[in-house]
Formats: C-alpha cells, structure tokens, sequence
C-alpha cells in the first residue's frame, strides 16, 4: 500500500536572501517553519517531502494526501496559486506561516485549513482531521509552546550544497522589544520562551553542519540564558551566527563567551542612525552614538557586524541614505541589508499607516522590503526607490569593500568575502517597478495571533477588524 504523502512547499520569491546567487547557493534557506511543521509529522504514519521553490521547481504530478505551504507576506501570493492548483487536483492543503496567521481568512479563501500561530501543539488534531476527512477551518493551540521536547527540525529533507547557510536553531521564541514595524511579539508573544540548553546543544550537535545560525529573535534578549548556551557550546568546534539587539552586543562578558563558543558574526537590526526615528518606532534599545564603538568592540573578539537598516521612516528626509551608507563604511560594517519599511498587515506601522490615508498598494507580492507600498513622509517613492538602491551601490562598491576588508584580526575573511560578494550581486536590482501600483484595499482585516498590549495598537486592532472576534491570546 502507497505509504501516505505530506508534500511542504515554501513558495518562490525574489529576496536576496534566499535566491540563488553564486554555485546555485543561496545565502540563508528560509525553511525552518516547515523544518519544524515536518518534525512533528509522525514517520511511521507519513512520508514527508520538501520542496523550495527558490532553489528547485514543485512536482505538481507528486500524488499527495496534504499539501502544506508556508508563507511570509511577499510570497503568499505565489502560495494562494500553488494552493489553488493543489485544490483543483482534489489534494487537501493546509497553510501556515507568518501571512497566514495575521489573515486567516484570506488564506482559507485558498486553503482547506488554515494553523495559525505554532503548529507544534495543534498538529495532532490536524492530522486526525485529515484522516477523518474533517480537515477544515482555523486550527489554533491555546496557549504558547513552553519550548520543552522540541522534535528536531528535519534537517535531512534540506538539499545538500543549495545553501550558504542552511541550519537555523532556535534557541528561544518572543521578543521584549515591540518595535512597531515587527510581526515577532504578535506571533510569539512579548516574552522570550527558552529550550532547554541541552536540548539546544543536542539539536546542534546532530543537525548536520557544524555551521549553525541561531534564528532567535533577539539570541541575547536576557543575559543568562544566552550565556548558558555559549558556555555549553565552548569546545565543540561549531561555528555560530546570530540575530541579537545592540544593548547586550556591547557586554563584554558575554562577547568573551560568544568568541570563546565560535561566534563568527552577529545580525544587528540597528535599523537607524536617529534617535527619534528609533523612539518613534518604539526601538529604544538601540542608540546611535554607541554604534561604531560596538561594531569596533565585536571586531576585538573577531567576531564580524552584519547591521541591518531600514529607510522610509517619518523621520528620514533625502539625506537619510548617504548618511547612513558613509557611517556604515567609516565604522567599518562587515555586511549591511538595507530595507525599504514595509508596513505588515497587523502591524502597527500598518495601522499607522491606514490611519493617515498613506497606503498604496496592498498587493502581498509587493511586501519584500524591496518596493515601495506606501506614501513616505518627507520624499517620493521614486527618492526612496533610487536611495535604497544606490545604498546598497555605494556600500558594496569596490573601495568601500576594500576599506572594510577585514586585513588583519581575528575575523572569518572568506565569511566576509561570501557575505559580501553575494550582497553585492543580490542587492542589484535599481528596478523602476519598485514602486508598487496602487490597489484596491482588501476585504478582509488582518487579526494578528496575539493582541498587542499597548493600548493604541489593541484598540487599532479590535476596530480595524469592525470589533470582531478577537484572537484568544494575549
Ligand atoms: C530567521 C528569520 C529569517 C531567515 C529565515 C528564517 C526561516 N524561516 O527559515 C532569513 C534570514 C532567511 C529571513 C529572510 C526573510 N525574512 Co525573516 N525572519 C526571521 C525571524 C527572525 C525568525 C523566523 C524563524 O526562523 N522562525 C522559526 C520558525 C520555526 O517559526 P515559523 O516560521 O513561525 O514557523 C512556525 C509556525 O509559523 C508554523 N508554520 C510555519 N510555516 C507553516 C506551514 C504549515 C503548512 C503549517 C501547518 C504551519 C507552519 O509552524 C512553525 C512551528 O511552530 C523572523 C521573526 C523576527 N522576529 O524577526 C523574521 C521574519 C519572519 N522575516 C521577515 C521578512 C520580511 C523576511 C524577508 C522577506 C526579508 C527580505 N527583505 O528579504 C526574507 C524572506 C526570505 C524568504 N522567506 O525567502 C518578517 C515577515 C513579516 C511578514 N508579515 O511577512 C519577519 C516576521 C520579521 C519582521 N520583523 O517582521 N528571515
């Protein structure tokens, strides 16, 4: 007898951060949703197949009983067709994922089945459902996973050699912050949830490459519980990245750990060089006249800066870019990732947004960081399209590589030359298209998983969605 098929898909889309650019490799793998949705998916009952529409194309000849797809904003689009296709094939299919949690209803418009939030303790019910041939609606767990006895993600359906950086590992979930323009607290809450260290430790050890990147939200949002970590990691050879805030990154106690542990390189969403833009978007970890003392401090430990900024802010006026671009190259940023600000459906920047009137477009596809979707404060969407552009130019050019170049100290040169080989050639895009269309505005409201707890933001929520059901947490 056939043995029962799940077939996970993560659709295409056009980020520089997961197409292939050098040796058909990307930079990261964007699967560790479906990683996780396939480590829970019992093997003695399914067999699971994974495709990334980045890297290979989907066998819609494949006989499936599920088709699973998950989605980020940018890309749900490109899911709501593989969806269809699915559907008119009579294959029941499930969607899950960022998007999909913040749109429910929306995704069910493509989909029999809709997880909102985590899969790990809904999944169960899921499959009974699909058994049963009941398998509909919005599945939802009732409360947060407390992070203890995680499957391990299933590294091994990941094709080899198709990426720079294929192993993410969580180590927690949540963020503290509550930066306006982020999804992470509306998904996983405002506090961070561990995992056991030696369940961190063990995942680690047996995900496959002694090269891991840690996909926490912020990996140092507390100061123990990441020492923990580093600590356990000390001596076994494996070679770390992560994503963290600024406030921790300057200890340098828990730099001597991370160097020590076989840190290479920490991604800092640093998003802006002006204090009042970062307090308008409620970031008030990050100060600006302490950043090139800390890109300098990492680079003591070697360990490389990957800043992460964001242009289109109220605040930013024309000369926002070659500001930013020159403090980048003078401070001696190891790698940068510019993004045009995007307001995500449920988050406030997008409430903000919808209030004053300055929303464009609300074509999903157009949501990549990449295009202009709404009417900026103090310039044109063309004098943010060109500006982002032209940062990434100016900052990936030739003599800015050289001044950078990591000539002596401890940094990892080939991480560096990778990272900005591949950043120079990704980021070249300059397309006029990047100011999206204006669009009809959807029928539906985005309903995030959790309420937000700031006051404004709640009752932005529950009037948006005309006072309906909220969501059941938070
Ligand atoms: C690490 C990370 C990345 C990694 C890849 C992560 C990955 N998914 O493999 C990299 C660096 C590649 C990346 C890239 C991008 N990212 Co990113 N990323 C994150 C981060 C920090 C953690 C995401 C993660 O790994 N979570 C761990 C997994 C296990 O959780 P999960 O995906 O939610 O999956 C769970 C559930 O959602 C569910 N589930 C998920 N999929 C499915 C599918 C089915 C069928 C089912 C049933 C369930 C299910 O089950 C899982 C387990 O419970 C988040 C959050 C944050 N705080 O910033 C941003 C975030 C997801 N990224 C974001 C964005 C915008 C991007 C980019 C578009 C940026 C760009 N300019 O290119 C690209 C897109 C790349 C792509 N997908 O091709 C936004 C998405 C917002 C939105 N509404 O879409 C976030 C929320 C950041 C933010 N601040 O808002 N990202």
């Amino acid at each position: 007898m056939r043995s029962r098929i799940i077939h996970l898909i993560n659709p295409k889309t056009d980020s520089l951060t997961t197409r292939p650019v050098y040796l058909n490799r990307a930079l990261y793998s964007p699967l560790a949703g479906l990683l996780a949705v396939a480590a829970c998916i019992p093997r003695d009952r399914y067999e699971v197949v994974l495709t990334d529409e980045n890297i290979e194309p989907i066998d819609f000849d494949l006989k499936a009983d599920l088709v699973g797809i998950s989605a980020m904003t940018a890309y749900v689009n490109r899911g709501y067709e593989i969806a269809d296709r699915f559907r008119a094939q009579g294959t029941p299919v499930v969607m899950g994922g960022v998007h999909p949690s913040f749109m429910p209803q929306e995704a069910l418009r493509h989909a029999d089945a809709v997880v909102i939030g985590e899969v790990e303790l809904v999944i169960d019910r899921l499959l009974d459902d699909l058994e049963d041939g009941a398998m509909r609606g919005t599945y939802r767990a009732d409360r947060l996973h407390p992070m203890v006895g995680l499957a391990m993600p299933r590294y091994d359906l990941l094709k080899p050699h198709r990426y720079v950086n294929r192993t993410f590992v969580q180590t927690s979930r949540g963020c503290h912050q509550g930066c306006t323009f982020c999804a992470e607290p509306l998904m996983n809450g405002l506090k961070f949830r561990y995992r056991p260290v030696d369940e961190v430790i063990r995942e680690m050890e047996n995900c496959g490459s002694r090269v891991v990147s840690i996909n926490d939200a912020d990996f140092f949002g507390t100061p123990d519980r990441p020492k923990d970590v580093m600590r356990a990691l000390k001596g076994r050879g494996i070679q770390w990245q992560a994503g963290v805030t600024s406030k921790l990154a300057q200890d340098d106690a828990m730099l001597e750990l991370a160097a020590q542990s076989g840190c290479t390189m920490m991604s800092i969403g640093f998003e802006s060089i002006s204090r009042s833009t970062l307090t308008s978007v409620h970031k008030h970890v990050n100060r600006p006249e302490t950043f090139a003392a800390l890109v300098e401090k990492l680079h003591s430990y070697g360990i490389m800066v990957f800043g992460l900024f964001m242009f289109g802010f109220d605040g930013d006026d024309l000369s926002v870019f070659d500001e930013t671009v020159e403090f980048n190259i003078d401070a001696n940023y190891d790698a940068c990732a510019y993004s045009v600000l995007t307001p995500y459906p449920g988050t406030l920047t997008w409430y903000e947004m919808k209030k004053a009137n300055r929303m464009v477009s609300y074509d999903w596809t157009m949501y990549d960081q990449g295009h202009v979707v709404y009417q900026p404060a103090q310039m044109s969407g063309d004098q943010l399209r060109l500006g982002h552009a032209r940062a990434y130019e100016n900052f990936y050019a030739a003599p800015s590589m050289t001044q950078r170049f990591p000539w002596s100290g401890k940094r990892h040169r080939a991480q560096w030359a990778i990272y900005n080989l591949f950043m120079r050639k990704a980021a070249k895009t300059d397309k006029i298209e990047s100011i999206a269309a204006p669009t009809a505005e959807p029928d539906l409201a985005p309903m995030p998983p959790i309420l937000p707890v700031k006051r404004e933001w709640r009752a932005a929520v529950l009037e948006a969605a005309g006072g309906g059901p909220g969501p059941h947490m938070g």
